[in-house]
């Protein structure tokens, strides 16, 4: 069985998106982090890092258990026992999802992040600041946009996790008070995503 470790932010919605998506049972797990549930030393030993998501699988390779943590690590875990392609076996299809996938964790959501710390729950406004992280996520909206006129999903032509990993935080827009009405490519891409089944099940409740 495979249990993930969840709370309703970016990262964690990655986790929950591949998992609805691979067609795995599993138990949801929520982490109140607002609540420091991430600090427990029962969830440390999952992710001695206290941050959302983590998955345990009690029948992993091998019928082993293991534990992992990393929303691109367990995207890919996902995907690749469920073999549901979301993951590719061609290898110089893996290179494209690969690139796009730690783009999404590495360099878009950690951004993403900071916007959302300066907009939302920063206790002063600091406008430089915000605006910096505001110029860099509409900088990686161009990318996208860019990218999304060329190919219909990022890593070409089939939905992948690479998609999953950055689209947290084009949904996100509005809470991090941005808009995408300069990205007509970026929109029908993540209308289209919206449209999946198992994306309005991971979007939806959680208890
Ligand atoms: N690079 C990690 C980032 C995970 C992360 O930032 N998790 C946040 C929530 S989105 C968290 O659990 N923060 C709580 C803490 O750091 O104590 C990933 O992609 O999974």
């Amino acid at each position: 069985m495979l249990d993930l470790y969840f709370w309703v932010t970016d990262n964690g919605y990655k986790a929950r998106q591949g998992m609805e998506e691979s067609g795995l049972d599993h138990n949801l797990k929520p982490v109140n982090i607002s609540k420091g549930e991430q600090r427990s030393p029962e969830f440390m030993k999952i992710s001695p890092g206290h941050k959302i998501p983590a998955l345990v699988d009690s029948d992993g390779p091998g019928g082993q258990t293991v534990s992992l943590f990393e929303s691109g690590a367990i995207l890919k875990y996902l995907a690749e026992k469920s073999g549901t392609g979301l993951y590719p076996n061609d290898p110089v299809e893996r290179v494209m999802v690969d690139q796009w996938l730690f783009y999404g964790s590495a360099t878009f959501t950690t951004h993403a992040q900071q916007l959302g710390l300066f907009t939302n729950r920063f206790p002063e406004d600091v406008p430089a600041a915000k605006k910096h992280y505001q110029d860099q996520y509409l900088d990686m909206c161009g990318i996208f946009d860019k990218r999304l006129g060329d190919t219909q999903f990022l890593a070409g032509g089939t939905y992948t996790i690479a998609d999953i990993s950055i689209y947290p935080d084009i949904h996100q827009h509005e809470y991090l008070g941005m808009s995408l009405d300069d990205f007509p490519n970026l929109t029908r891409w993540h209308d289209e995503i919206t449209a999946r089944p198992a994306v309005q099940r991971a979007w939806g409740p959680y208890e």
